[in-house]
């Protein structure tokens, strides 16, 4: 491996990082995550993001979902609050959104943003004008990550790099491959190689899925995740991820160290579902519950 060592992200790394509740705190002192996605066929992306927010232990959960969709989203959501996005006419985010959401961008401590979202070439506009204008802490997941893919401009530019240092991006290998301009298998034979290089040339956080995932930021070092196992192949896995980095960040934890943390965390969550029950037929729901198990036996 070109450029130096690589660590195993350890439970010790973790326990230090993660914050310590005083008896006398209360939601306002755990910070805000606002998700944005949830398009059609695509809510339960937003819902399980959201929730995982609320298992990580954020204060307060927003998810901000077109409104053509917003009634679904609200139904499925109890404990997170619910907000419409101004729609396009095909249901998903169109290019007034920024404006229409302001308020809730007004109280975010940190978006996650992709789940869901899909990647018309309005959500992409809606996604650009977000990101030129906003400094506020950023995960950037799945449809969010294939439209950066499109409009590169954005991960290079040199007027954004400030704003980039707060951005943690999560692709799995296929996301990795559009964003790198490869093919899956080459970025699967040198992963830690694509997450540096990636790292240093965007100024991101970069979070590479898959099995024995690895988390880099653009100064290094780099880490492996020892955690997690194939019950974590099935749908909407990656987006009880986002939420979870999401959730630590906007408990103050720097952006590597959440992202370590929630990949720490989101594995061993699976691996102990998988002591109970086995990996066959796990589902990315059963992780939220675990969560707090796994965080509880940490700190
Ligand atoms: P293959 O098949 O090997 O060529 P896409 P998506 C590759 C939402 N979801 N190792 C693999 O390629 C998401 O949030 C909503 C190697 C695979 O076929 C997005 O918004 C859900 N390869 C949207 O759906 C639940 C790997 O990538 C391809 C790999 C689309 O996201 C599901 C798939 O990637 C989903 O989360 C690995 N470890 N992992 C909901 N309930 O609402 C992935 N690949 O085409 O980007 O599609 O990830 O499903
Ligand atoms: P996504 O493809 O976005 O839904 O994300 C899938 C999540 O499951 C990521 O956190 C992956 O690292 C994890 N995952 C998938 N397959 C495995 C595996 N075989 N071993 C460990 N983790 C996995
Ligand atoms: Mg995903």
């Amino acid at each position: 491996e070109e450029g130096g060592d690589y660590y195993l992200v350890d439970q010790e790394m973790v326990s230090g990082a993660l914050p310590l509740r005083l008896p006398t705190q209360h939601k306002g002192d755990f910070g805000h995550v606002v998700v944005i996605g949830g398009t059609r066929g695509y809510t339960g992306a937003a819902a399980l993001a959201s929730n995982a927010a609320l298992r990580g232990g954020a204060g307060l959960v927003t998810a901000v979902i077109p409104e053509q969709l917003y009634p679904v989203a609200a139904v499925k959501l109890t404990e997170a609050m619910t907000y419409p996005a101004s729609g396009s006419k095909g249901g998903g985010f169109s290019s007034t959104c920024r404006a229409s959401i302001q308020q809730v961008l007004e109280k975010a401590t940190v978006l996650a943003v992709g789940p869901g979202f899909g990647q018309e070439e309005e959500t992409a506009g809606f996604l650009e004008d977000l990101l030129l204008n906003t400094s506020i802490p950023l995960v950037l997941d799945a449809d969010a990550l294939n439209i950066l893919t499109r409009r590169k401009h954005l991960l290079t530019d040199a007027s954004l790099a400030e704003q980039r240092r707060q951005w943690v991006l999560t692709p799995h290998p296929g996301e990795m491959a559009r964003l790198c301009g490869v093919s899956i298998s080459e970025i699967q034979a040198d992963r830690l190689g694509y997450a540096a290089q990636a790292s240093r040339e965007w100024g991101v956080v970069v979070v590479l899925k898959g099995a024995r995932t690895i988390i880099t930021g653009p100064e290094g070092p780099l880490f492996i995740n020892p955690t997690g196992n194939p019950g974590l192949a099935s749908g909407g896995t990656g987006d009880v991820l986002a939420g979870l980095i999401a959730s630590f960040r906007a408990q103050g934890l720097a952006a590597e160290e959440a992202a370590y943390s929630g990949a720490f965390i989101h594995g061993l969550a699976a691996d102990q579902i998988a002591l109970k029950k086995g990996t066959i037929g796990m589902i990315a729901g059963d992780l939220l519950k675990e969560i707090p198990v796994v965080i509880e036996n940490l700190i």
